[in-house]
């Protein structure tokens, strides 16, 4: 037996034991904590990742997290970025900070945040189905009813983010704040250095105490620049048009809009399962068309990658972090921009960078000024996006890069654990330790080999 408290599994039957203990002990019955110290609510990302990882134990309880998360969908359909747990009293920032109620869209009785992150339901619900169909019976039946149960919901929430947060019809999603997905990756540092800061209310955050260590996690200055934009939207009483017209953070966001493409496809063979109406699926391909040409404009060749586009500046983002790989994730390339993307994923600036620990790709390129090795998304490696780029290989049949990098995403979690985040030069393990969409990759990872 591995020592208790070690993060190191010995083979990986003990690693799929500890994800399925570390899922079973994060679940709360119907949803499942991000994890349970540092994040004891239910957010919304993490959510339909831990679907995944669930699908390869129980089908109805890895619906059961989807259905439960899109309870709380507003009426305009956005799918809220955290659904707050009324027992966890002392995670701050709580739900005071939001104000969702001031919105009529919000639903009543339920007490949850006000913005959103990446759409993954529908890739999550359609693997829901595929996982559940190479059962058969009634588990293939229960997936079935799940999906047609889902879909309008998830149509809802595709129909949300393609006009209200792409009044332009761009392709692209606007986002109104670094939390509504890579947190405080330096993509966000030039949008956030222009606020112009008005009086705060004083606020508590609890992620520094159970952390220990305040170098892994955004600064004062950042938390202060958070709290502001939140005070903004609630100004605005989460109203879109007038998030729009008034908000100084709106920044077009290809890695959530590469996300929602793929999402797009997703559901558009969740509507042929279901018979949706033609028009809906129309509209489906439309959207996924549309965001791979909006993401084919923000390419930028000298740095091979593609970049975020700051609406308030006029002027794209130019930091390398993983984002920029967001063609994969969109998928449908011309041979030549894969083989760009490629060409930048191989590089000493990215997995061929010679002090990794493991060639997987850091949340910011070592070579970027911003390159922060311990700092949340400002360089550590996230199974996240191993996850997304490992599944986004494959799709666009990459299979040996994708095998390589499934390999080298276990072999992290073999080491460090089931952990929120890695160090990538020394992979030491940070941030939660417990981190439960960490165990779903595990599983799904796993259940690929
Ligand atoms: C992180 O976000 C929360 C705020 O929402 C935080 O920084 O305290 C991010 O990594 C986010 O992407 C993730 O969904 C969340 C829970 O794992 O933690």
């Amino acid at each position: 037996m591995t020592p208790t408290g070690s993060p190191h599994s010995r083979t990986p039957e003990e690693l799929a034991t500890r994800a399925v203990a570390m899922l079973r002990e994060n679940d709360l019955g119907g949803w499942t904590r991000a994890a349970p110290r540092l994040y004891p609510h239910q957010w919304s990302w993490d959510s339909a990742f831990i679907a995944i990882g669930l699908a390869h134990l129980e089908t109805r309880r890895a619906a059961q997290e989807l259905q439960t998360l899109f309870a709380a969908q507003w009426a305009n359909g956005k799918v809220p970025h955290i659904v707050f747990n009324p027992a966890a009293v002392d995670y701050a920032p709580g739900p005071d900070w939001w104000g969702s109620a001031l919105s009529p869209e919000a639903p009543a009785g339920i007490v949850a945040s006000s913005l959103c992150q990446p759409p993954v339901h529908a890739i999550a619900a359609w693997r829901i189905h595929e996982t559940a169909v190479r059962r058969g019976g009634a588990e293939a039946d229960a997936a079935g009813n799940f999906l047609r149960d889902l879909y309008p919901r998830l149509f809802a929430w595709h129909r949300f983010l393609a006009t209200a947060r792409d009044p332009e019809s761009s392709g692209l999603v606007t986002i109104y704040h670094p939390w509504e997905g890579t947190d405080n990756s330096p993509r966000w540092d030039g949008a956030l250095a222009t606020l112009t800061m008005g009086a705060l209310p004083p606020y508590a955050r609890s992620d520094i105490q159970r952390v220990g260590d305040a170098t892994q996690r955004p600064t004062r200055a950042e938390y202060d620049r958070y709290r502001w934009l939140v005070e903004l939207l609630k100004g605005a009483r989460h109203d879109e048009a007038a998030i729009y017209r008034t908000h100084p953070f709106l920044v077009k966001d290809v890695l959530f809009s590469a996300i929602f493409v793929a999402a797009n496809e997703a559901l558009l063979a969740i509507a042929a399962t279901v018979g949706a109406d033609d028009d809906e699926c129309a509209r489906l391909a439309a959207w996924r068309d549309r965001g791979r040409r909006g993401l084919d404009e923000r390419w930028d060749d000298d740095l091979g990658l593609c970049l975020d586009y700051d609406l308030r500046a006029g002027a794209a983002v130019r930091t390398r972090t993983v984002a920029g790989f967001a063609p994969l994730i969109a998928g449908g390339l011309a041979p030549a921009r894969l083989h760009a993307l490629l060409a930048t994923l191989d590089s000493p600036a990215w997995l061929g960078h010679p002090r990794l620990r493991w060639p997987v790709p850091p949340s910011t390129s070592p070579d970027d000024p911003a390159f922060e090795p311990r700092r949340y998304w400002r360089g550590p490696t996230w199974p996240v996006m191993n996850w997304l780029l490992w599944w986004s290989l494959g799709r666009v049949g990459e299979t040996a890069r994708a095998e390589t990098l499934r390999r080298a995403s276990l072999d992290q979690l073999l080491s460090g654990g089931l952990a929120e985040y890695f160090e990538p030069f020394t992979g030491e393990s940070l941030g939660a330790p417990e981190q439960s969409w960490t165990a779903a990759f595990a599983l799904d990872w796993l259940g690929a080999g």
